[in-house]
């Protein structure tokens, strides 16, 4: 009997690292609950270009839901339950977000993951992340969960210190990846986007990813 993922097609599950797993297409099932949950978050918290400490425009522009939301502005980085944009509370994390992030969490061996705070990012051609560590969560023995959306990305994949030479994997639409135990605090980073255009999302590439920040 022929296996579904033998020949050229990719394995569904792909280990990276201790702890890191990448889960290919998982987000499928979520697509069309995913997209019409984010335009609504994006209604109330549009997307900004956050400047860095260091006085520096992100290329990459963000926004959050849940309870706290990622910032980072002259004063340093930092999470928070207020949009400075909007003055007001980061939306809710809609129900399907968080649904996605419990069900992918358990897959990869996280259970019981309840995240308090989704970072949205958005990539347009060009944009990229440098190489960084997460670690503004209050326990990182919390998994992140990530979930690609629209264009592909080259994802950079470091180690724990900064100068390890970062691996290459690439995500697509729907790829959710999962970080936890040692690659929890692993430098990473998302190469400059190539041009393209995504049936559903047009020329960006939209990343949530989940966190317990608080
Ligand atoms: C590995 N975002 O928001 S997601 C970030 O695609 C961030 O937008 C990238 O890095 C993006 O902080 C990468 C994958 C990811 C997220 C968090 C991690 C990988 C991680 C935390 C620890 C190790
Ligand atoms: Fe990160």
């Amino acid at each position: 009997m022929r296996d579904l993922f033998d020949g050229e097609a990719e394995p569904p599950v792909v280990t990276m690292a201790a702890g890191a797993v990448l889960l290919r297409g998982f987000a499928r099932p979520y697509e069309a609950e995913l997209l019409a949950a984010l335009r609504d978050v994006l209604a109330i918290s549009p997307f900004r270009h956050m400047t860095t400490p260091g006085g520096h425009v992100m290329s990459v522009a963000m926004t959050n839901c849940g309870a706290a939301g990622w910032l980072t502005d002259r004063s340093g980085y930092r999470y928070d339950g207020i949009d400075p944009k909007t003055a007001s509370p980061w939306p809710a994390m809609p129900d399907c977000f968080a649904a996605l992030a419990r069900a992918a969490a358990e897959a990869a061996g996280h259970g019981g993951f309840q995240p308090d705070a989704c970072l949205i990012n958005r990539y347009i051609p060009g944009a990229r992340l440098s190489l960084h560590q997460d670690r503004n969560e209050r326990d990182v023995a919390h998994p992140i969960i990530s979930v690609s959306l629209g264009l592909p990305a080259t994802f950079l994949f470091g180690g724990a210190r900064r100068y390890d030479r970062p691996r290459r994997f690439a995500l697509e639409h729907c790829d959710i990846a999962a970080w936890g135990g040692p690659s929890r605090l692993h430098f990473h980073g998302v190469a400059e986007l190539k041009d393209g255009e995504h049936d559903m999302l047009g020329r960006q590439r939209i990343n949530l990813t989940f966190r317990k920040a608080l």
